[in-house]
């Protein structure tokens, strides 16, 4: 049976404790199984179809999951981006072809699994957009209420789309993110909501099998992960799983976790930089990527360690450089991703041009969300369609034939 463990302290709790930090340290919480009881093999694991629930030993959940066939995602191999930087083996995981376009999925699945296992009556979350639209959908699927808290005006238009057609209670505050988080932390504490925002450790465990499915999926280990980082939940997810696996003796060597932030928000980057034993809050993020427009990273604890033990590193990014790297992935790749995923291959192709990526590394991007989540963004990016009269010498002449 798992049990609920202070990273800092080591307090461990009971698995059915509503719980969002350790009671006498105030810390971050992960989950915890007894490894040595743990009885399944890879093989066994590989006979099932490649997906969150291959993975179910190492999930907390031990009722009838809440799924939209989550998880499964391609894993691609980036040949024409990976020839300009001079890199044989760089892959991308698509995680916007989740059932709501982005990874959020797999932290939900397990999430609101685990609200019904402990038998809570609605969820609750703060969010950029992803983790909206992902609630409510899993929550429609569940058939229990949530609400979701936006920074107004600050959410791309697909992601409050999919919030309010899939149901839930939407509210825009004016204010940040951050601001958001501490709200409807508050509001779950003290009304009984379940908190789904990565905060809580059973959702990160759903978010770990994107580091399983990638190693599956390439046949062993990357050199090196690379995330775009926000909260900092999924680069330490990944990094949480990946360890488990180790421990189990299922790989041999965990890869660099590299985290890779947009430069006005970025306060993660600046303490790997400058060495320092947390992060800084940066008071007023900004970046064109909005959904890692996050100032006070909660998973920064977990982040750190992720980063500082694997030998990983980190690295911002401009706008200019987010916004290239989207269209470079979209036409040169095929491969459509909102400005926060571009993140990770425009992080990449900064640390090879530095010398900090070696170019023989294997190494795999997590593309966090699909393209359509955000589509003023990519309408701004481009020349609007020619409208021209229906004749063909029209046609013809607009296409300069
Ligand atoms: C596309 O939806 O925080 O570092 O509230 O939507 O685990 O936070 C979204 C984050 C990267 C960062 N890419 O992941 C939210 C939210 C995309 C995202 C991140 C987010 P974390």
């Amino acid at each position: 049976m798992e049990r609920l463990v202070c990273v800092n302290c080591g307090a461990a709790y009971k698995a059915d404790d509503i719980l969002y930090n350790c009671t006498k340290c105030g810390h971050l919480l992960e989950v915890r199984y007894n490894l040595d009881e743990i009885t399944v093999s890879k093989k066994a694991w590989q006979k099932r179809p490649l997906s969150v629930w291959r993975y179910r030993e190492l999930l907390p959940v031990h009722i009838e999951p809440v799924t939209l066939q989550e998880g499964g995602t391609p894993l691609y191999h980036l040949r024409r981006l990976g020839d300009e930087m001079g890199l044989k083996n760089l892959y991308a995981k698509h995680e916007g072809m989740n059932p709501s376009g982005s990874f959020k999925d797999r932290g939900m699945t397990v999430g609101v699994s685990m609200a019904l296992q402990l038998k809570m009556k609605s969820v609750a979350c703060a969010s950029t957009g992803n983790t909206s639209a992902s609630l409510a959908v899993y929550a429609a699927k569940a058939g229990i209420p949530a609400v979701v808290l936006l920074p107004a005006g600050k959410v791309a238009l697909g992601k409050v789309a999919q919030a309010l057609m899939h149901g839930a209670r939407v509210i825009s505050i004016r204010g940040n993110f951050d601001r958001a988080l501490e709200m409807v932390h508050e509001l779950c504490l003290s009304h009984g909501l379940y908190l789904l925002n990565s905060i809580n450790p059973y959702r990160l465990e759903g978010q770990k099998t994107i580091g399983f499915e990638a190693v599956d999926q390439l046949g062993g280990v990357p050199d090196r992960f690379v995330l775009p980082v926000g909260n900092a939940g999924n680069i330490s997810a990944v990094y949480k799983g990946l360890l488990e696996l180790k421990e189990l003796g299922f790989i041999g060597s965990l890869p660099m976790m590299t985290g890779i932030q947009a430069v006005g928000s970025s306060p993660v980057v600046r303490a790997i930089h400058e060495n320092l034993p947390e992060v800084i809050p940066e008071l007023h993020p900004e970046t064109v990527a909005t959904a890692i427009r996050i100032g006070a990273p909660v998973n920064a604890e977990k982040a750190l360690v992720a980063i500082r033990k694997t030998g990983g590193c980190a690295e911002s990014v401009t706008d200019e450089e987010i916004l290239r790297t989207q269209r470079d992935l979209a036409r040169k790749e095929g491969i459509g991703v909102e400005p926060a995923s571009a993140a990770s291959v425009a992080g990449v192709q900064k640390l090879v041009e530095s010398g900090a990526i070696d170019r023989s590394e294997r190494i795999v991007c997590v593309v966090t969300g699909h393209l359509l989540k955000d589509p003023d963004t990519v309408i701004r990016q481009c020349e609007p369609p020619t409208e021209i009269d229906a004749d063909l010498p029209s046609l013809l002449s607009a296409l300069r034939l």
